[in-house]
């Protein structure tokens, strides 16, 4: 795909129409991470395009079709979302790199995930039932599900596809409309992914979109009396912000946020298998994943070998252009992310741990935010390294010697989102599953998501899960009607 084949400048689609952006608006260069070139133009939606989003989301919810259509004529339309998407895999995936950076091996995944996302919830919302009470012989009561309402819907730079279709996806399939904005730095695939959804069948007004900067569109989205919930994806200080927003509206929010995640290295590990598991878990999507296993700690009696083993490969992974399919990573999202990663590795240095691997800007690039895998050896968990969420290319190992350890350094963070244990031996996997305060715990291997499970985080790493039944409870009400079965007799107030 040529530059001049796509769209270069982004604003909203609102009831299925794309918003000419207005004259004298403000709009924000959208700059492509491995060149630092200009990619395009996003048109930032102000409080009143934000307003009309969420007035066309209303609309739809109120009056239009899809909460009332059969599950079934709804899934038909979700499958041919699915379908569109992986028709256009080639073309979100230009998008998607022009943005992220990221290489294209992971996109070609993320993109066949996101067409997942439309199928698996379609299917869910397709079986989903309500219970039934006879207990009460004078009554049949009978809990039904529908559809919650509108929902702002918050997307990260990340993974912006597979990251936004999950939320869409959990969203609409329930009946539910909304307003999705993506980050001000990834808006051209979300663009094209919302222009897709339409030309699938979907009725206008049901996904409506808004650019722009989180506490400008953000926020007027999320501030609004008129939404009914919000999904957000994220960091989690943004979460925090806009769950006092919504707080004060009294909305329900589903917030999926950060971590500092354990890849814990047990003596009775598959040697190789480890090794290959903590490399992904850290440096996959070039390290910018909110489950990555950035502590990674090692046992006393195999961490030299481990430790030099690992820092050989991260030496040795391959760093380029992200449309290079040889390529292992590519750049980091933006100028000042990558400012911020390298930043950790000047405060590894300043905290007297030890800089292995990396820790600069990756050699033979004149352009573009890349970043060297780095590999520090900390201190201890005390270490900032190994307490605030980097978000890079950016392994922090500790080395720890008995299982009472590990689980307690697994344990002493903010944060909660996922762990894994690299084991053989069956009791302490039993003890990594039950004792690890974190929302998944994976065993021998890297980041495997079960659609159907949940998925979200203890403490800080967020509040609610992705899943078949947590999405499901979360993306609708439940109503409670009680009939009786036969006449009843009701006290005749002032009959008398
Ligand atoms: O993301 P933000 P940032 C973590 C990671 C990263 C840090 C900061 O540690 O270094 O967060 O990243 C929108 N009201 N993760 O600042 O702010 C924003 O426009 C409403 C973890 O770049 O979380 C964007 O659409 N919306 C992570 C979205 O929030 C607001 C993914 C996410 O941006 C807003 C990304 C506001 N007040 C970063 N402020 C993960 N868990 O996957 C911002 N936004």
């Amino acid at each position: 795909m040529k530059i001049s084949d796509y769209r270069r400048h982004v604003g909203s689609i609102i009831d299925g129409q794309a918003v000419a952006p207005m004259p004298g608006g403000y709009d924000i260069e959208v700059v492509n991470p491995a060149t630092e070139e200009v990619a395009g133009l996003l048109h930032e939606a102000d409080a009143a395009e934000v307003g009309a989003a969420i007035v066309a989301a209303r609309r739809a919810f109120d009056e239009g079709p899809w909460p009332r259509m059969s599950a079934d004529a709804r899934k038909a339309i979700l499958y041919a979302v699915r379908d569109k998407i992986l028709a256009h895999s080639d073309e979100l995936a230009f998008l998607e790199i022009m943005n992220t950076g990221l290489p294209i091996a992971s996109i070609r995944w993320q993109i066949t995930r996101a067409a997942a996302n439309f199928e698996m919830f379609a299917d869910v919302a397709g079986l989903a039932a309500g219970q039934t009470f006879t207990q009460n012989a004078s009554y049949l009561t009978y809990v039904t599900r529908e559809p919650k309402g509108v929902a702002a819907l918050i997307a990260p730079w990340n993974a912006p596809l597979a990251l936004a279709s999950m939320r869409v996806a959990t969203c609409i399939a329930f009946g539910n409309t909304c307003v999705l904005k993506p980050s001000e730095f990834t808006p051209h695939s979300l663009f094209r992914f919302v222009e897709l959804i339409h030309e699938a069948g979907m009725p206008a007004g049901v996904v409506n979109l808004v650019n722009g900067r989180g506490h400008v569109t953000g926020a007027a989205l999320t501030e609004s009396a008129l939404i009914d919930m919000v999904g957000f994806t994220g960091g989690t200080e943004t979460g925090r912000a806009i769950m006092a927003a919504a707080g004060r509206n009294l909305k329900p929010c589903l917030l999926e946020l950060g971590g500092k995640s354990a890849s814990i290295v047990f003596e009775s590990a598959d040697f190789e298998q480890a090794l290959d598991g903590t490399l992904a878990g850290i440096f996959a999507n070039n390290g910018q994943q909110c489950l990555a296993g950035s502590r990674i700690l090692v046992q006393r009696s195999i961490a030299d070998r481990f430790i030099e083993a690992f820092v050989a490969r991260a030496k040795s992974i391959r760093i380029g252009d992200p449309y290079d399919e040889r390529m292992e990573m590519g750049p980091l999202a933006y100028r000042g992310h990558m400012e911020r990663v390298l930043g950790y590795a000047r405060i590894a240095e300043a905290e007297g741990s030890r800089v292995l691997a990396g820790g600069r800007r990756a050699a033979g690039h004149d352009k573009g935010f890349y970043v060297e895998p780095t590999v520090v050896l900390a201190q201890d968990n005390g270490a900032r390294v190994c307490r605030e969420e980097i978000f890079g290319p950016f392994a922090s190992i500790i080395v720890f010697d008995t299982i009472d350890d590990a689980i307690r350094i697994a344990n002493d963070s903010e944060f909660g989102l996922v762990s894994y244990a690299w084991t053989s031996d069956l009791a302490t996997t039993m003890r990594c599953s039950r004792e690890i305060r974190a929302g998944t715990v994976w065993v021998n291997t890297p980041m495997m998501r079960e659609l159907r499970a949940p998925f979200g985080g203890y403490k800080a790493s967020g509040i609610g899960r992705d899943g078949a039944e947590s999405s499901l409870a979360f993306f609708t009400e439940l109503k409670t009607t009680s009939i009786p079965v036969a006449p009843i007799a009701i006290p005749r107030l002032g009959a008398n």
